[in-house]
């Protein structure tokens, strides 16, 4: 490969989407003799227009932070040493061959980590490894987050990521729920800038956004529903069963494609005619709602994060997208449409979601799409018996602050008699492990979006050529995957074929599209193509063998029944808790970047003015949060933006001393969310956590 000087000493200017959100910004980055001395957002890219967010720029600190982990490290006792890349991939492969040919294929874990499918050398690597070690013992991130949304896609379409998108650029009414893209920008829906054409929306017609808080969001929409969290399943029910009354199902070319349509209405129907809680919204809101979406001639519903993570996530998903079929937006311009990506990530090489091929050894949770829901990972590994999880890879993760109940997880990972990471940082998670695999610079690697271009509101393609070779003693993610693989494969001896090197899979994956383009096409544009806006493309996507979409889902139609039995957290004390996103948070990672640190505190509690007066609080004291399952103590906040009875704490903080290395993180490190969510609370139908809607209280701190 190249000389050991950092980027081949590189100096010039280079275009790389970044990989650190969904947004997938170009980025025009400068590098002085191998040094990446500044990251602003690329005009020329047609897609982002120059956009960058502060975490974008704080590229810059990712690359020359020095508590990064550049060589593999073992971990002896407390200290850590530095080894040899072939040394580390050796014993890494032995130890986990060896733990599974004592004790079976499932007594090796995996879990997989947000990054993953920001990550050519990840999302197109992971599956031939996963393959060798035949585990049922597989978790993600993704059940923490949008499984709901892959689970109707699976049963309505026929395949998991056949996820319709939101055409926001061109809609006259976007109804959007649980999500705060101002902030996060944007999520299953990918669109750089976002903000700017929310605000373009905003001019041209509507965007109603219902949120138990008053968000970044929220505050440039047209207008702001308040809704208690949790309750958006009888919002919904009661918005379909609206439309019905405004007139027939609009025309929609999908018609056709429609089985069991009748049994789904009718099911909705016969639910709103019960005494349903609808989260404080009233029948006439909804009812002028309604009478909006069927009279606008392109509108969008789109719900994300606080609609996915809790209870009804599954619910609410499919309710969205009868509502899109009732007003005829389905696959319709101005409404939603999946997008039929350069490289299809819908195909032969990609699950569709399959679900309940097997069940988790502990709880009985059942499979889906590969994998096992996140919040049975502890107990698989803290209870004994056959199939009890002894080792663990984990990948690009940190689920000790991440996944409900992350402190039980935290004391089971230390348990494990093997443990290997591939990061980039030692964490909470990471610090658990004997050995860490960290990738080199992913600027180094070749990278298409796979994943993002999919989701995106428009048809775009890049390829994000590497600014430079690797040096001798790294390796890229991709390299990594291969490379723990055949070490697998050497010690248990069973064959092993390594994936071929990125820009040849690219390649193969833009073939195996319908767009024509090839790499050196795409080698030529570095800004990025784009092929114009979302076109109708469903009826042809659909995967199931009669070629239609499944309406009425028995596993759906059960969560519609269950909803009636759902009791709305009523305890009269009790508050009910909600997560938040800040533009210069990413989940668990990157607060060891000066950059994204400066600034006061942005891990408070927040509370309505009326919730601290109750309890003789004032802003800024000292308070203890307790769930059924946790406890922490941290500061409050006043912030009437909530509706009262909801209190609010983001994620991805409450970061430890011990055994971690960052040392900005643990400056004020806060307290996790996950310390308090219960790994109980699951949407049925996938076993997604519930992480949003907890019951909590909250007193004076003692002390
Ligand atoms: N309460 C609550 N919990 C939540 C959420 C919430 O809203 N509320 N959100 C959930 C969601 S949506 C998600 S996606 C999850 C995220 O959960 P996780 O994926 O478990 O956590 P992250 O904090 O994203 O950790 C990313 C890790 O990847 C590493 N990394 C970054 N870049 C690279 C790379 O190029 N290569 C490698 N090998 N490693 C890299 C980082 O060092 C970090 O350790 O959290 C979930 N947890
Ligand atoms: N800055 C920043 N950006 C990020 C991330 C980050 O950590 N920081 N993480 C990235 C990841 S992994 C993801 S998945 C995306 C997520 O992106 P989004 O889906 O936009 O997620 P959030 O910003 O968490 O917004 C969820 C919203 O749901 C609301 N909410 C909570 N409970 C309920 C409820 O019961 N009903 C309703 N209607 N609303 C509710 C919350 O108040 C919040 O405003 O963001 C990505 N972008
Ligand atoms: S919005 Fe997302 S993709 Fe764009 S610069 Fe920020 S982190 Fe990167
Ligand atoms: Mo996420």
């Amino acid at each position: 490969m190249s000389t050991s000087a950092p980027l081949g000493g590189l100096t010039g200017t280079r275009f790389r989407a970044c990989p650190l959100c969904e947004a997938i910004c170009g980025l025009r980055l400068e590098f002085e003799q191998g040094r990446l001395v500044s990251a602003r957002g690329d005009p020329d890219d047609p897609f982002s227009a120059g956009h960058i967010c502060p975490k974008g720029t704080a590229m810059e600190d990712l690359e020359a932070d020095p508590e990064r982990l550049r060589r593999p490290l073992r971990r002896v006792g407390d200290r850590w040493e530095e080894i040899d890349w072939d040394e580390a991939l050796k014993w890494a492969g032995e130890r986990l061959a060896q733990i599974q040919a004592e004790h079976g294929n499932n007594a090796v874990g995996a879990y997989l980590g947000n990054p993953t499918v920001h990550h050519f050398g990840h999302f197109a690597y992971a599956p031939a490894l996963l393959r060798l070690l035949k585990t049922q013992n597989v978790y993600s991130a993704s059940s923490v987050d949008q499984w709901p949304h892959q689970l109707v896609a699976a049963q309505m379409y026929g395949h998991q990521f056949i996820i319709p998108i939101p055409d926001i650029d061109r809609t006259d009414f976007l109804l959007m729920l649980g999500a705060n893209p101002v902030a996060s920008n944007g999520s299953l829906m990918t669109a750089p800038g976002v903000r700017d054409r929310l605000k373009k929306l905003v001019k041209r017609g509507r965007l109603v956004v219902v949120d138990p808080r008053r968000t970044e969001t929220a505050a440039l929409a047209s207008e702001h529903i308040a809704i208690r969290p949790g309750a958006d399943a009888g919002l919904l029910i009661r918005l379909l069963a609206a439309l019905t009354r405004c007139g027939p199902p609009r025309p929609s070319a999908l018609r056709e494609h429609l089985q069991s349509w009748d049994a789904a209405i009718e099911a909705v129907l016969a639910m709103a005619a019960k005494p349903l809680d609808s989260g404080g919204v009233d029948v006439d809101r909804i009812a002028a709602l309604a009478a909006g979406l069927y009279a606008a001639p392109s509108s969008a519903v789109y719900g994300r994060m606080g609609l996915s993570t809790q209870r009804h996530g599954s619910l609410c998903q499919w309710l969205i997208q009868l509502i899109n079929l009732y007003t005829g937006q389905l696959d319709s311009p101005g409404g939603v449409l999946p997008n039929r990506a350069a490289a299809p990530v819908i195909g032969p090489s990609t699950s569709r979601g399959a679900r309940d091929r097997w069940r988790s050894r502990v709880r009985g949770l059942s499979e889906f799409a590969g994998e096992l829901p996140v919040a049975a990972l502890a107990e698989e590994i803290e209870t004994p018996g056959e199939g009890q999880i002894r080792a663990l890879l984990t990948v690009a993760g940190n689920p000790v602050l991440s996944t409900p109940q992350g402190d039980r997880l935290d004391r089971a990972l230390a348990g494990l008699d093997f443990m290997v990471s591939i990061d980039i940082y030692r964490n909470e998670t990471t610090r658990h492990a004997d050995l860490i695999l960290p990738p080199a610079s992913a600027l180094t690697q070749d990278h298409y979006d796979l994943v993002f271009n999919a989701f995106a509101v428009r048809r775009v393609a890049r390829l994000n050529a590497a600014v430079a070779a690797r040096a001798d003693d790294q390796r890229g993610d991709w390299e990594i995957f291969n490379g723990l693989a055949g070490a697998i494969a050497a010690a248990a001896d069973k064959p092993f074929q390594p994936t071929p090197a990125p820009r040849q899979l690219i390649d193969l994956m833009l073939r195996s599209g319908s767009s024509g383009l090839t790499v050196e096409q795409l080698l030529a544009q570095p800004h990025g193509v784009d092929l114009g806006p979302l076109e109708p493309c469903l009826g042809e996507l659909i995967q199931h063998p009669d070629g239609k979409i499944q309406c009425a889902p028995p596993l759906l139609l059960d969560a519609l029944a269950d909803y009636e039995q759902s009791v709305a957290c009523t305890g009269s004390a009790a508050l009910s808790l909600i997560g938040r996103r800040e533009v210069r948070d990413n989940n668990s990672w990157m607060h060891n970047l000066p950059r994204l640190r400066k600034g006061a505190p942005r891990h408070d509690l927040w509370m309505h003015g009326d919730d601290l007066r109750q309890r003789d609080l004032s802003d800024g004291d000292w308070v203890q949060i307790r769930s059924a399952v946790g406890s922490v103590r941290t500061r409050v906040r006043q912030r009437d933006e909530l509706l009262p009875g909801v209190v609010c704490l983001p994620h991805g903080y409450g970061h430890r001393q011990q055994g971690t290395e960052q040392s900005l993180a643990v400056v004020d490190p806060g307290v996790s969310y996950n310390d308090l969510s219960d790994g109980q609370a699951l949407d049925k139908p996938t076993g997604n956590a519930a992480l949003n809607g907890l019951q909590v209280w909250v007193e004076a701190a003692s002390g």
